[in-house]
């Protein structure tokens, strides 16, 4: 089954490049996924196609007039369609979201342009996402985020097993990767990866990704827990002598 995303823009050349590249291009070449972009202005009212004004109380900017918006969602919404509002006031978009969102039929992402949307456009959506806590232009670069995040989840898109390994999957950060050369400006490889031991290297790559989510991102680790076995690979790494590492060294 085809995901379908429709995209309303004002700038609709900003989601035209990027689409068309890498595993989003290959997904939309595939037909696993269908992407169309539309002009929030085909909505526009009047002869200039006005989709702005001023906003009640005053202040700085235009705001979005909610007619052209509420008119492009009653055009381009369906029975089975989330509709989504990129806005810093939504939900921090997280991989739960992404996982969600690529079980849908139909996406419908607005891009905000100006000081925003009319507030009474919020009762319109399904829901309001944030890609982060920085103020950007406008809605089409967070779309594009959610699009490049959900597309890969698509069965099909990229190699299961790739989804499965990926940190996030597991709630850990990504573990240390080399390529060659063996020797780059003088730092080498870890020994335990030219092993061929595929289970000493599981067992490093698993403790690597704990030891870099508890040093960079303690939030993630507290929001996960630790297995019995997790605390005992963090405890060797702190080179902390355990009674379970004594027995397994008595036993040899
Ligand atoms: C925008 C008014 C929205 O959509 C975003 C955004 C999402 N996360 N972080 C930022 O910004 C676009 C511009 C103006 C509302």
């Amino acid at each position: 089954m085809t995901l379908q995303i429709d995209v309303l823009t004002l700038f609709p050349a900003m989601l035209a490049g990027p689409l068309d590249e890498s595993i989003p291009g290959r997904a939309i070449a595939r037909g696993l996924v269908s992407v169309r972009v539309r002009d929030l202005r085909e909505w526009g009212i009047g002869r200039h196609r006005s989709v702005d004004d001023a906003p009640y109380g005053g202040g700085a900017g235009m705001v979005l007039r909610p007619e052209p918006v509420g008119d492009a969602l009653a055009a381009l919404r369906r029975s089975g369609s989330t509709v989504i509002l990129m806005d810093p006031a939504g939900e921090p978009f997280r991989q739960s979201i992404a996982d969600e969102l690529a079980t849908r039929e139909h996406l419908v992402i607005l891009c905000p342009r100006y000081e925003g949307v009319d507030e009474r456009i919020r009762s319109l959506v399904d829901r309001e996402i944030s890609i982060g806590d920085y103020i950007l232009s406008g809605g089409e670069i967070p779309a594009l985020v959610v699009i490049d995040a959900v597309v890969r989840l698509v069965p099909g898109v990229i190699e299961e097993a790739s989804i499965a390994e990926e940190s996030f999957a597991h709630g850990l950060l990504e573990y240390p990767q080399y390529t060659r050369p063996a020797v780059y400006r003088a730092m080498g490889v870890p020994e335990i990866l030219t092993s061929g031991d595929h289970g000493a290297v599981a067992r490093w790559r698993h403790a690597e990704a704990l030891r870099r989510t508890r040093e960079r991102r303690p939030d993630l680790l507290a929001a996960r827990g630790l297995s019995e076995d997790e605390r005992r690979m963090l405890a060797e790494i702190d080179g902390i002598d355990t009674e379970d590492a004594k027995r397994r060294r008595r036993r040899g």
